[in-house]
């Protein structure tokens, strides 16, 4: 049985007095006992300050970025070990705003990847097809790439520590959300990739998130198709009642 997961991902918003405030108010809503695992992404000058007020709540944080190298010249960096110094559990890797406005490639999403799990940070790693790959016929061919270029070298065993987050580059920040059945199908594909490539245990019990314009009306549909295991939010994760609402539904 996999633990869904409600992870928001505040991108490059909220300020230090809204993302407190926000990180407050979720707090008081998720307990030390809950059957969600909450993960919040601020900004990073906010983790800190989100850290501090969800502690007493079960809720993570995590960065939205980190680089692979542990220290050095490496201007506007953030390394693994930085993020897990200030509490971090999680990581998001391989974003699509990282691929394609940073132009991240798979091989450097796979760096990032490696060095975090190889330090026992959690891996959210982010794939998905654009709307001219999907009118194409691409969308398999290009989550297979993406998933073996992002977890090239990645031992079964360091899967544990990694989720996956099917995000359809058409639907993110757009209010178009995958239909049920587009999401439950690109999922089932990234099931079996799993299997394919470790084994029937890690794909049985990897968890598969879905993003893209979930909202509080929708998650509850997309959350109850059998391989969709929670959502990594946007915008919709920016307002504790919405993000609560989606909570909700995970539960
Ligand atoms: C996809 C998602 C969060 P939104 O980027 O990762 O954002 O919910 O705003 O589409």
């Amino acid at each position: 049985m996999r633990k869904l997961v409600a992870a928001g991902n505040w991108k490059m918003n909220t300020t230090l007095d809204s993302a407190g405030a926000l990180a407050s108010d979720l707090a008081k809503k998720v307990q030390q006992e809950s059957s969600v695992e909450v993960i919040l992404c601020p900004p990073f000058p906010y983790l800190t300050t989100v850290k501090e007020k969800v502690s007493g709540s079960s809720i993570k944080i995590g960065g939205q970025n980190c680089y692979h190298e542990t220290e050095g010249a490496f201007t506007g960096e953030t390394s693994v070990g930085m993020l897990q110094d200030i509490g971090c559990d999680w990581v998001i890797l391989g974003h699509s705003e990282r691929r394609h406005v940073m132009g991240e490639t798979d091989a450097d999403i796979n760096k990032k990847t490696v060095a975090a799990l190889e330090k026992g940070l959690g891996v959210i790693l982010c794939v998905g097809e654009l709307l001219e790959e999907r009118q194409a016929n691409k969308t398999n061919e290009v989550l297979q790439t993406q998933m073996e270029g992002g977890l090239s070298g990645v031992s079964a065993e360091a899967l544990k520590n990694v989720i996956i987050a099917y995000e359809p580059v058409w639907a993110i920040g757009t209010g178009v959300t995958a239909s049920t059945e587009e999401a439950e199908s690109a999922h089932d594909f990234l099931r079996k990739w799993l299997t394919s490539n470790y084994n029937a245990d890690v794909a049985e019990s990897t968890r598969i998130l879905y993003g893209g314009s979930v909202k509080p009306d929708n998650a509850e549909e997309l959350m109850s198709q059998p391989n969709v295991d929670g959502a990594l939010v946007g915008g919709a994760s920016l307002k504790a009642d919405s993000f609560g609402g989606i909570i909700d539904a995970a539960v």
